[in-house]
């Protein structure tokens, strides 16, 4: 039990008389494989029935075959008789890629049909179907459409080409670029069917601090490799473009988007791919972010330096994601405010087949953020969002944080754009006049680690991403129901416990590590532990708390920088309001005396205090509800979770001592006596090393 099988284990049915009524649907198995897809679909569909009942379903390959108890899968093309059943009609209903699971008769024979309009459809059939069996439902009466509601569901891996990852904890990139393109690891296949199962369909293979070279023939023909074994499982790959690519590996003496020569050697250049990888999805870019050239460096705006990508990929179909992570780096402007400024302006200039792609929250990637004003902002643009599903800001692979609490939240906030329930997720959904252009993109948490994830529990962010690009809609907790179903067990003794400490655990993370809206206090570094003393001329924590003996927080309201006023109606009131500020985000948005009065009566200072000792005991309590599953999961993957558990408690105790003593140096209070006191002197706590490499593999 190592992990490795992720949530696609196919365990054996346990309950005889479940076990009977599934094998009772599966007799026969009718599924004509005329493409690699349809391979595909059927080799999962007998590995997973292989594993689940334990049982060869007989093969048939006609209609005059049929037997009562048959399973059918296919499109109207690979089994022509499908137009005479009455699942038919119902095709219609479905997008490209969406399937129906219905239970049929035909000559008066009991039959399950998997159909759907592309070989793709039944893909995503065939894991849906198995995913019921995996959860235990029952197969009678079925009758279930469904269709994705975002078109492009994206990875954005940020792997290096020479191996590591950036802002990966869970060992080396997956990719073998050495012996790429001869020969493909069987790992890829393992990770294309995961993804399909959660309907991933591309996949960035490289990281936004992009290498020219990766764009060089010799490094597409290996990427080739990649987008072969992919095929398959409808998942396309897509590389991130370094803007200086022409001037760096195309020897021309410029980069400027308004120069011909550029303009040429990006459509060659694109022909060139087409020519290796026909499918190709397109292009990622960070473009004047963080040092990377840009558009910006010969006088063009963003849009006309994306428009450049775009019009070159047009006639192929591709596509271009243009990351609106920027901010400026002096010290006066507020960062939280950049992103918007630089990027609402430019509403309605970029191409038809251009994204613009905010981070879920203004800042970057912290434990909360409110979402990214940009949404609900451009109504003209495509809008793409990224979220990290790698945890850089969430304690890395160590810690058990459960992501689909903060996914949904952001998903579900209301912008107001359009009036009450224009949710993020409506946003992403229903883009105006963007063409049906629709995504989500996350960065993976995915590595060489045996488990893929590094923490077991990795594996469920990674999931809950894939099922939320499917369906932005989806709760979170249903979500971790299902992963904790098909990754530990279906009993309720094993289901609750895990559940619980699920949705309790991105809210222990907040507690203990950046409360009230506090954000960016991590180590300067590794961006793990805490650092709210970091301090230098380029970059200091105190521009993100301001803490002095009187106040901590920032005042973006209209008094301040004025971030609310991105915001509409009423959410701009509200965040601009100190009595209608959410408190989870209270210093994000205001800057308070210490004796300022929460809701809970208590002063700012007490309150905090609260919430870091709450955090720590949160993660005790965690660690109480995973100790009830000793011998009731199996001990290998007990011991991994109980370990890192303990480590996390270690870890939280150091951020929430590390924090208190350091603001109490400026808030003058102590802690109240009924906790237990921090063992140590902020000294110590300030000296603790970080020892992590910078340029190794956890980092770029
Ligand atoms: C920051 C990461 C950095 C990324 C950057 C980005 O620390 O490693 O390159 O975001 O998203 O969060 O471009």
């Amino acid at each position: 039990e190592n992990g490795y099988e992720l949530w696609l284990r196919y365990q054996p049915i346990e309950d005889a008389s479940l076990l009977d009524s599934y094998r009772q649907k599966h007799i026969a198995l009718f599924v004509p494989v005329s493409s690699d897809t349809l391979k595909a679909a059927k080799k999962e569909l007998q590995l997973g029935l292989r594993g689940l009942l334990n049982y060869s379903s007989q093969e048939i390959a006609s209609w005059n075959e049929l037997k009562e108890g048959t399973l059918i899968a296919g499109t109207p093309r690979s089994l022509p008789g499908l137009k005479d059943t009455d699942v038919y009609r119902k095709l219609d209903r479905l997008t490209e890629e969406g399937y129906l699971i219905a239970s049929s008769h035909i000559e008066k024979k009991a039959v399950t049909i998997i159909a759907a309009r592309t070989d793709i459809g039944v893909l995503y059939g065939v894991f849906r179907y198995l995913q019921l069996m995996q959860t235990h439902q029952s197969l009678a009466h079925l009758d279930i459409a469904d269709s994705p509601k975002l078109k492009y569901r994206m990875l954005n891996h940020w792997d290096n080409l020479n191996g590591t990852v950036e802002r990966g904890y869970a060992g080396y990139s997956l990719w073998n670029w050495e012996r790429l393109p001869r020969y493909k690891d069987p790992r890829y296949t393992d990770y294309a069917r995961a993804n399909a199962s959660i309907g991933i369909n591309g996949i960035v293979l490289n990281n936004v601090n992009a290498e020219a070279k990766s764009l060089r023939t010799d490094w597409l023909v290996k990427a080739s490799g990649l987008a072969d074994v992919f095929r398959p499982y409808g998942i396309k790959i897509y590389l991130t473009a370094k803007f200086s690519a022409p001037k760096e590996i195309g020897g021309l003496d410029t980069a400027n988007p308004k120069d011909e020569r550029v303009r040429q050697w990006w459509k060659d250049k694109v022909k060139e791919i087409y020519g290796l990888i026909p499918d190709f999805g397109g292009f990622l870019v960070k473009a004047n972010s963080e040092g990377q050239p840009g558009p910006q460096d010969y006088g063009c705006s963003h849009a006309e330096g994306a428009n450049l990508l775009g019009e070159a990929l047009e006639p192929y179909g591709g596509i271009v994601f243009w990351r609106a992570f920027v901010y400026q780096n002096e010290r006066h402007v507020d960062r939280v405010v950049t992103g918007y400024n630089e990027f609402k302006p430019l509403d309605g200039q970029f191409g038809k087949n251009v994204f613009v792609q905010p981070k879920n929250g203004p800042i970057d990637f912290q434990p909360r953020e409110p979402f990214h004003p940009l949404f609900g902002s451009m109504p003209d643009t495509p809008l793409a969002m990224e979220f990290q599903i790698t945890q850089e800001n969430l304690g890395h692979a160590g810690h058990l944080v459960y992501l689909g609490t903060l996914f949904e939240e952001t998903l579900q906030s209301d912008t107001y754009a359009n009036g009450k329930g224009t949710t993020v997720s409506k946003v992403l959904q229903n883009y105006q006049h963007t063409h049906g252009m629709s995504a989500l993109a996350g960065v993976p948490n995915v590595g060489t680690d045996l488990n893929w994830t590094g923490h077991l529990f990795g594996q469920a962010n990674w999931y809950a991403f894939g099922r939320l690009s499917w369906n932005p809609d989806m709760h979170a907790t249903d979500i971790a129901a299902e992963w904790v179903k098909m990754t530990f067990s279906t009993k309720q003794e094993v289901l609750e416990p895990i559940l619980r400490i699920m949705s309790m655990s991105r809210e222990a993370y907040v507690n203990y590590t950046m409360p009230l809206g506090l954000n960016h206090i991590m180590n300067y570094d590794t961006h793990n532990g805490p650092e709210p003393w970091h301090n230098d001329p380029v970059w200091t924590a105190f521009d993100y708390h301001k803490v002095t003996k009187d106040s901590i927080g920032v005042d973006r309201t209209m008094q301040g920088s004025g971030a609310t006023r991105q915001y509409h109606s009423p959410v701009f009131d509200k965040f601009d309001d100190l009595n209608t500020c959410p408190e989870s985000y209270l210093l994000w948005f205001h800057r308070l005396p210490w004796d300022y009065k929460l809701k809970s009566g208590k002063t700012l200072w007490n309150g905090l205090v609260d919430h870091y000792y709450k955090g720590v005991e949160e993660v005790r309590q965690m660690q109480r509800l995973w100790d009830t599953l000793k011998g009731k999961i199996d001990n290998e993957r007990f011991r991994h979770v109980a370990t890192l558990l303990k480590y996390q408690e270690q870890e939280a105790i150091w951020w929430r001592d590390g924090c208190l003593l350091f603001f109490q140096q400026y808030s003058g209070r102590p802690i109240p006596s009924q906790y237990e006191q921090p063992a140590h002197s902020l000294k110590y706590y300030q000296s603790i090393p970080f020892p992590y490499d910078w340029n190794g593999v956890y980092e770029h």
